[in-house]
Parts: structure tokens; C-alpha cells; sequence
């Protein structure tokens, strides 16, 4: 049976999470026998694009071609998850653009750059913050905050209490679902 596709566009800082999200929801979709896929830097950037660098023009190019990629898994049907900084909003709302209406859901990933710095998984802040690093977002690169996302998550409650991956990856799949994509 046909299913309607759509883009969920996962933008936030280096450490908020962002692909953890994106391989929660995966992981519950196809336990649901949802077609779904994470483009993502690890299948990429080491392919794709890995001609490209960091700098401005390169995360561009690099927005680009991922928006390229997502709208054509769109149209044969995936929910497609795309975690990538994708840093300015410019490259966002172009891809936003490629799809028909509401079906790019841009998701923020509204953690703080200090508790993505604390987490700093693969010591990359680390690095930037010593400048051995150049160009690093939130550090001495700019990243564009979405100004109305479809979904912003952040990594605590109202109450202060830590919000899990799968807790996110359940918002998210909730809004797909109000919205008829499953
Ligand atoms: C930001 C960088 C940089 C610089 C390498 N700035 O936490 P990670 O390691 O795994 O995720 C980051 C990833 C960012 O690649 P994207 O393709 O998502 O960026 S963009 O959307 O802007 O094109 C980080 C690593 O690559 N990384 N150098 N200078 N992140």
C-alpha cells in the first residue's frame, strides 16, 4: 500500500542529540513496518558529499544535496529523518520548499551549547575551544536557530527532569501521526 512520505528535519548543535533522535524514531517506525531511512553524516558525508568541508559554502552545498536526496526518498514514499547541523536557516527553508505543504517537519534540537559542550562526546568542542579546531559551530561558526519549527525539543522537562531519546523520538512520531503520515 502506498504510503505518503515526508522530510523530518532534525537541525541543532554538534552533541544535542539530534541523530540519537533520528535512530530512536527508526528503529520504532520500522518495528511499526514504516518505510524509513536516516540520511545522516556518517552515510553522507563519507560518500556523497566527502568532497565537502566546513566551511560556509561547503555546509551549503553539502544542505543542498542532502535536501536533494531527502525529497526524492519523500517522493517514493519514506519518512525520511535527516540529522545534520544544517546551520542556517536560509538552506533549511530552501529545502523546505522542495516538498509540497507540511510535509517538511523541521524539528529543533533546542539544547543549549553549554550542555552540548559538557556532553562533547568526541572531544570536539575540546578541540575547538583550544583552536585546533577552526570554524567550529557555536564555538567561532554561526548556527540560525529555527524561528518556527514544527517541533522544538529540549533536553529537560518543565520540571527540570532529563527527557529521554525515546520520550523525543515519541513526540515526534505523535506529530507524524496527528498529521496523517502513518
Ligand atoms: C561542526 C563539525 C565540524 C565543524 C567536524 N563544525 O558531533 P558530530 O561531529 O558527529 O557532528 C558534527 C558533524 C557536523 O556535520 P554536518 O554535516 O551535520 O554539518 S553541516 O550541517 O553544517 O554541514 C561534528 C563534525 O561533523 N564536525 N568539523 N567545523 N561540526
Amino acid at each position: 500500500l502506498h504510503q505518503k512520505g515526508c522530510i523530518v528535519w532534525i537541525t541543532g548543535l554538534s552533541g544535542a542529540g539530534k541523530s540519537t533522535v533520528a535512530f530512536t524514531m527508526e528503529q520504532i517506525l520500522m518495528s511499526r513496518g514504516k518505510l524509513t531511512y536516516v540520511l545522516d553524516g556518517d552515510n553522507i558525508r563519507h560518500g556523497l558529499c566527502k568532497d565537502l568541508g566546513f566551511s560556509a559554502a561547503d555546509r551549503q552545498e553539502n544542505i543542498r544535496r542532502v535536501g536533494e536526496v531527502a525529497t526524492l526518498f519523500a517522493d517514493a514514499g519514506l519518512i525520511t529523518l535527516v540529522s545534520f547541523i544544517s546551520p542556517y536557516k536560509r538552506d533549511r527553508d530552501i529545502v523546505r520548499q522542495m516538498v509540497p505543504p507540511g510535509h517538511f517537519i523541521e524539528v529543533f534540537m533546542n539544547v543549549p551549547l553549554e550542555v552540548c559542550e559538557r556532553r562533547d562526546p568526541k572531544g570536539l568542542y575540546k578541540l575547538a575551544r583550544a583552536g585546533k579546531i577552526k570554524g567550529f559551530t557555536g564555538i567561532d561558526d554561526p548556527y540560525e536557530k529555527p524561528e518556527l519549527p514544527e517541533i522544538s525539543l529540549q533536553h529537560v522537562n518543565e520540571k527540570d527532569d532529563p527527557v529521554s531519546p525515546n520520550q523525543m523520538a515519541s513526540t515526534v512520531i505523535r506529530y507524524l501521526s496527528d498529521k496523517g503520515f502513518f
